[in-house]
């Protein structure tokens, strides 16, 4: 097993630079906003001021006689092409411009084409829609009852609200634990609306060339290719006529894996007028349209023996879907990865029954910063873990040493059937423990609690699956999560390697250079990542959920090593040697016993497309193609603590320290690594302490903008303390499991726990996100209520 983890790996490995940075310190990236063409046209949305209601008509006249804009369109005018509604990528379908009825507020009823934006714009004013207004289902435990209004009346024979059923585990099993059990703890758990909110927000740029019939689709995708084939099945297009450029992406998060309707306008105004057509969401659009994360209302129950070992988990979610099932999810799993809600534990049984529904308000279910809801499942077992050490009376830290599953156990089937790669958890744990000071923690807070100061310590664990996935169990709307890569080395030695996944700024063009670099021996200053094009890359499912390095970094390692065995084949030949008798050392091949005797990899690129012979069967140069299907997915974990301290008299939250020790197997890029951690804590706590998209009882969004959906900045977070542990993936080619969403997943429980463990002089037991200053304040007069 290679481990490229430290700083003097001689091969471009470890904490080098970041490729790409150069270009965006200097304000040079090359974002969807900044692409210009000739002729281009400006598009804007009118969206639905109302969360429900019937369209009685549209007038658009007056828009349509304003100076410079082009072309005016409803829903009406797509319904006429077929194109009024589009398939999500989680089998249900969305308006892309409202016919019937608008379902959420903000929701997509007509745009306008102009010659500027501003134009545009102002055109929206002009356009005219009465609307019939029908009460709207905000409330999503009242979403099933008999008397509420049913809003997918688009869906046929669909008489409520229900969206799915979907269950895991073994009820029975579960069940009989449970009633053996000496102590039983349930607590109600909200995982409230949040929104990945990206510093760019979505748009595109479509191109559509009447002659040749090619459209080229600029857009702030995190799937070029998925929305390819999606775009061409809806179209009727053949593929090799659609070109998705995936540009500089500010951020995606999750909220750019699916197909936004604007997306839709902007190929319909391209080919409806011939021109060039660019679409660019503002900061509420974003945040009031575009795919919401989480929104899970959770009954955890947790069975244990009186001296702590945990016996089973039970939960029962309710899932605010919005008026669109609008997520993408691997269609076999409707709730995405949930399913490993029984963490980190050595269980006996676990079951899970979810009702998913329809609601007034946007679409989406997102994976924000977490391989397919398993932020939910991470954030559901370790709060009830640390409801149950309350209940008990045990130190959370020992709780969970008691239950951590043991490096014996691995590869571990999970009572859910997912199958944990590798593993050794005690001593990520230890390590946080170590680095914290947990002990003396502890001793500090017993003395500010006899002082009456509230200090909490949170702790977490948590494991996820990421790296979707195997063909065998896994696509999205029959699409495999397979990933493609194609390298190719120059005579010069030089190198492009082509990737089928995207990166919004987790630095692939820095760290698949250095994974082929490792295999292949030639410096990652010499290798050249290509990606984000359709045209360019080969085909592959996109990036989220964590599943760059896992899929396509295997890809790039197995692409790499194939490149390799031929140049072995050429070597041997210059050397007038068998294979059997190269040795691979650093970028070169050397005869076994004769050091002196080598040619470098540069040499043989050169003998590869150059004059003189080959070995016998030997085509000339020096290129290779793989589709990799992962055998598992990766399952990297990590161990959290917290410390907060809370004003007693304004209830504001400081978060003092923040210590993750993350185990994502063999580390590409260490510095990389930290980055991607230090963002994924800064998420964590801007869920824990501040961020929640509400709505009122009109289901008129309350988070639609950023004065009122806050997020962290450096004022709110603490200098992070980082620490790592390596259980490499034992089917991964280099060991290296997803680390992109480690933080986001396990921070905010261990904030939640910390603010917790700081109330419990209030005899309390649990408290929901996101824990503002009046909401801590109710908590501590006993006021607490669900968001
Ligand atoms: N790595 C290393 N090593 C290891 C792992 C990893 O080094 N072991 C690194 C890589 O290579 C890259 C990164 O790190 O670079 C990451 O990775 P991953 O984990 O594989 O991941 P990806 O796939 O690449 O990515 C994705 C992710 C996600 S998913 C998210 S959310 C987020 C993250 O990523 N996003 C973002 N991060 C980030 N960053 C930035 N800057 N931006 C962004 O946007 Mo989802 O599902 O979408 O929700």
């Amino acid at each position: 097993m290679t481990t490229i983890e430290n700083d003097q790996k001689p091969v471009g490995h470890g904490r080098m630079l970041r490729k790409e940075d150069p270009r965006f310190v200097r304000g040079r990236g090359r974002y969807c906003d900044d692409v210009q063409l000739n002729g281009m046209l400006h598009l804007a949305i009118l969206r639905s001021p109302v969360a429900h209601a019937r369209i009685v008509s549209i007038d658009t006249t007056a828009a349509e006689a304003m100076p410079k804009v082009k072309a005016v369109v409803t829903g009406a005018a797509l319904a006429e092409q077929g194109l009024a509604w589009m398939p999500t990528l989680s089998n249900d379908v969305q308006a892309v411009l409202a016919t019937d009825k608008v379902r959420f507020q903000g929701q997509e009823v007509a745009f306008v084409v102009a010659e500027d934006r501003y134009a545009a714009r102002d055109a929206l004013e002009l356009i005219d829609v009465e609307y019939d207004i029908l009460e709207p289902v905000v409330d999503v435990r009242t979403a099933l009852a008999p008397d509420a209004p049913v809003i997918r009346t688009d869906l046929e024979g669909k008489t409520n609200n229900h969206c799915f059923d979907w269950e895991t585990g073994d009820q029975k099993a579960t069940e009989d634990v449970f009633k053996r059990a000496d102590v039983v703890v349930t607590e109600d758990i909200v995982y409230p609306r949040v929104h990945p909110a990206p510093m760019e927000t979505c748009g595109a740029v479509a191109d559509y060339d009447r002659i040749d019939g090619k459209l080229t689709l600029w857009s702030t995708t995190q799937a070029p290719h998925a929305h390819r084939t999606l775009y061409a099945l809806v179209a009727g297009l053949p593929e090799h006529k659609i070109r998705v450029i995936s540009p500089d992406i500010g951020g995606g998060f999750g909220n750019k894996v699916p197909i936004y309707p604007g997306y839709v306008c902007a190929i319909v105004a391209s080919i409806v007028t011939g021109k060039p057509v660019k679409w660019m969401e503002d900061r509420s659009e974003n945040l009031i349209s575009t795919g919401f994360a989480r929104d899970y209302i959770m009954r955890g129950e947790i069975a244990a023996t009186r001296e702590g070992k945990i016996l089973a988990i039970r939960t029962n979610v309710l899932a605010d879907h919005g008026a669109f099932n609008g997520t993408a999810a691997p269609v076999k799993y409707p709730a995405g990865f949930f399913g490993v809600f029984t963490g980190s534990y050595d269980l006996e049984a676990a079951y899970c029954s979810m009702t998913a529904v329809y609601t007034n308000k946007a679409p989406g279910g997102v994976a924000y910063a977490c391989s397919f809801r398993i932020t939910e499942a991470v954030y559901l077992v370790e709060r009830i873990v640390d409801c149950l050490a309350y209940d008990l009376g045990m130190d959370p830290v020992e709780l969970r040493l008691k239950n951590l599953l043991k490096p014996e156990q691995f590869p571990y089937t999970s009572k859910t059937g997912w199958v944990y790669d590798s593993g050794d958890y005690e001593p990520t744990l230890r390590e946080a423990m170590r680095i914290a000071g947990y002990e003396e923690l502890r001793r500090e807070q017993a003395l500010k609690r006899e002082r009456g100061e509230l200090m909490g310590i949170g702790v977490s664990f948590f494991t996820e699956a990421v790296g979707a996935g195997p063909r065998k169990d896994m696509d999205i709307l029959g699409l495999g999560m397979a990933d493609g890569c194609e390298l190719r080395v120059h005579p010069t030695g030089k190198a492009v390697v082509r990737l089928s996944v995207q990166t919004q700024g987790q630095g692939h063009e820095t760290t698949f250079a250095q994974i082929v670099a490792e295999e292949i021996g030639i410096p990652p200053a010499d290798i050249d990542v290509v990606h984000g094009d359709t045209d360019n890359t080969p085909f592959g499912l996109g990036t989220y959920g964590s599943r760059s390095t896992p899929v396509s970094g295997a890809a790039a390692a197995l692409v790499a090593r194939k490149v390799r065995d031929k140049a072995r084949i050429i070597a041997s030949g210059m050397l007038e040697v068998s294979v059997a008798d190269l040795d691979w050392v650093k970028g070169a091949f050397q005869v076994k016993g004769d050091p002196g005797k080598s040619v470098t990899i540069q040499d043989i690129a050169m003998r590869a497309h150059g004059a003189g012979d080959l070995p016998e069967g030997l085509e000339g140069g020096l290129e290779a193609q793989i589709c990799y299907n992962p055998s598992n997915l990766t399952y990297p974990h990590g161990a959290y603590i917290c410390v907060v301290d809370i004003d007693p008299g304004t209830a504001v939250v400081k978060v003092r320290r923040f210590v993750a020790v993350d185990d994502c197997g063999t580390r590409i890029n260490p510095m990389i690594i930290e980055g991607q951690v230090h963002g994924g804590l800064t998420d964590g706590v801007g869920m824990a302490l501040m961020e929640m998209i509400g709505f009122d009882e009109d289901g008129n969004c309350l988070g639609g903008s950023l004065m009122d959906y806050l997020i962290p900045t450096a004022l709110e977070v603490p200098d992070w303390e980082t620490g790592f542990t390596v259980t490499p993936s034992p089917h991964h080619p280099i060991g290296a499991k997803g680390v992109g969403e480690s933080a986001t997943v396990g921070s905010p429980p261990a904030v939640v726990n910390a603010v917790v463990d700081a109330l419990k002089p209030f005899g309390i037991r649990h408290a929901d996100m996101p824990l503002t200053p009046s909401r801590v304040w109710e908590t501590m007069q006993g006021n607490h209520t669900p968001p």
